[in-house]
């Protein structure tokens, strides 16, 4: 059996004609499998630039227990954003 659990971080406030990045982390002992962002007040030229699984807390250096999004706003306009992730107790990760 596989016991997943849906992570949903908090909202992240995304200035104008900057960058910001924003994560969300596993409970401990389980592993990431998934992960993305949802958008909330995010226009049409609001850039996703990366949405990938990296290495949190726990004691190795693998990136299997932390969901990482970076967003940019070339915009004029505020936006903002959660990170999700999808998390799964496992039997082994390399
Ligand atoms: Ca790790």
């Amino acid at each position: 059996m596989v016991a997943l659990q849906y992570i949903e971080g908090p909202t992240i406030l995304l200035l104008a004609n900057t960058g910001v990045g924003s994560s969300v982390d596993c409970p401990a002992g389980t592993s990431v499998v998934s992960g993305g962002a949802r958008p909330f007040t995010i226009g049409p030229d609001v850039i996703l630039d990366s949405s990938f699984p990296s290495d949190g807390a726990d004691a190795d250096t693998i990136p299997d227990d932390r969901w990482s999004v970076f967003y940019n706003n070339p915009t004029a306009s505020n936006s903002n954003f959660r990170v999700n992730a999808v998390c799964a107790t496992v039997n082994s990760v390399s």
